[in-house]
């Protein structure tokens, strides 16, 4: 996408008189701060195991030193990275506009390393586990953990309260997401006059509902995403594109004289 197409007027006209914005993000947003998507190829030890796969409870009971050693490898990978411009865009978005909503699906920290509040974790976080018995929750040691190249098998640490295997704190295939985070999630998407869904596939549910929200609600909905996705045909536009050129030009589009 050459960086002289205009940005849609339609979004920008829409981004101007809204009150109401709503971002819903998935893997895709990382991807430019070298954060591999869940449709990437596995690499290393998981080469051969497919991502849903492996973020199942089910998976942690059969194999606890290789799930563990997964969201080590993955938490190093976040550690290493950086925010990007898609990162930052949303940040300086979340202040033009008089009501914001950050919703993500990625368990990294990059949009608050950019600087954006009130993030809507619903799928978790790498840097929140917890026991999984008692629910204790813990913080990991400081710094980039210290992983052979590829990966490695790793036991996952024992609660001190009960002596229960620690957990990552994310939410895995089969199970509930965080109420909070989804009623406001719901909330904000049934009640917004904007909403893009940003780098998601929008295949995994609930949270690819929200976009029907957003758009039952006869929100302006904006999908961005250099490949297509079961929404094309249903949002208001479609960007055929990658999120650190497309968001950083339409919030320069929109508030150039910010
Ligand atoms: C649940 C955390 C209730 C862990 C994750 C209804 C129908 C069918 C199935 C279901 C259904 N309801 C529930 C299910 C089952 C399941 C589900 O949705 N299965 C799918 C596979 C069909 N859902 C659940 O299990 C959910 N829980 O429903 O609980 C319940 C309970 C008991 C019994 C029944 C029901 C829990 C789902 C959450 C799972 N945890 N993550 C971890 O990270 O390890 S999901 C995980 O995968 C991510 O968080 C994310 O949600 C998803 C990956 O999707 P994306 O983020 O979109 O990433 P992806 O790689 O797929 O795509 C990247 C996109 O970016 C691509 O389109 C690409 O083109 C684009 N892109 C690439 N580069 C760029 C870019 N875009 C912009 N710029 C770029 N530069
Ligand atoms: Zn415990």
């Amino acid at each position: 996408m050459s960086d002289r197409v205009a940005v849609d007027a339609r979004i920008v006209s829409a981004l101007r008189a809204a009150r109401r914005v709503v971002i819903l993000t998935g893997a895709g947003v990382s991807a430019e701060s070298g954060v591999p998507t869940f449709r990437d190829k596995q690499t290393g030890l998981w080469e051969t195991f497919d991502a849903a796969e492996l973020a199942t409870p089910h998976a942690f009971q059969r194999d606890p030193s290789l799930v563990w050693g997964w969201y080590e490898w993955r938490r190093a990978t976040v550690l290493g990275a950086k925010p990007n411009s898609a990162h930052r865009a949303i940040a300086t978005m979340e202040k033009l506009v008089p009501h914001f909503t950050l919703i993500t699906q990625n368990v990294d920290d990059l949009h608050e390393r950019a600087g954006s509040t009130g993030v809507l974790h619903l799928h978790g976080q790498l840097s929140r586990p917890y026991c999984e018995v008692c629910h204790h929750s813990y913080d990991h040691p400081e710094g980039i953990p210290d992983l052979p190249q590829g990966g490695a098998r790793i036991e996952p640490p024992r609660c001190g309260a009960c002596g229960a295997m620690i957990r990552p704190g994310v939410v895995w295939f089969g199970e509930h997401l965080p109420d909070v985070a989804w009623r406001s999630a719901c909330e904000a998407a049934k009640h917004c006059d904007v909403f893009f869904c940003c780098g998601t596939s929008s295949v995994v549910q609930p949270a690819a509902s929200l976009t029907d929200m957003a758009i039952r609600a006869g929100a302006t909905t904006i999908q961005i995403n250099p490949n297509a996705t079961d929404y094309d045909g249903s949002v208001t536009v479609a960007i055929q594109g990658p999120a650190g050129i497309v968001l950083p030009r339409i919030v320069a589009e929109t508030w150039r004289s910010a």
